[in-house]
């Protein structure tokens, strides 16, 4: 081995991982509007968001109250099918009822 072909085991520190790299995850954001029913919006939080019905109820009335409100937290392919769910099922009930993403 020549003078400057150093031994990587030596030239290079190990690092030693304390903790696994967690994928970055999004929160899905349900925003306010004047036109979509209370009903709706429980409805939805339960069956794409499997939330129980006081669960439903209470984040509902965060967003009712607030102007929006974290409906769940996933990772980034998972978050945005459900902003599409719920898009597709507002508009099929031709409710306004918009979601989003945001970075957590
Ligand atoms: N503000 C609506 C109403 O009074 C209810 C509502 C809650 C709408 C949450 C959208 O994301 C929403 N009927």
């Amino acid at each position: 081995m020549s003078a400057n072909e150093q031994d990587p085991g030596q030239a290079v520190k190990e690092r030693v991982q304390t903790r696994k790299q967690e994928p970055t995850r999004f929160k899905v954001i349900l925003l306010n509007d004047d036109y979509t029913t209370m009903e709706f919006v429980v409805q939805v939080l339960e069956t794409v968001f499997q939330k129980s019905s006081a669960e439903a109820f209470r984040i509902m009335m965060n967003v009712h109250l607030n102007g929006k409100g974290i409906a769940g937290v996933y990772p980034w392919e998972v978050a945005e099918t459900k902003v599409e769910t719920v898009t597709s099922m507002a508009r099929h009930a031709q409710f306004p009822l918009r979601a989003t993403l945001e970075e957590e």
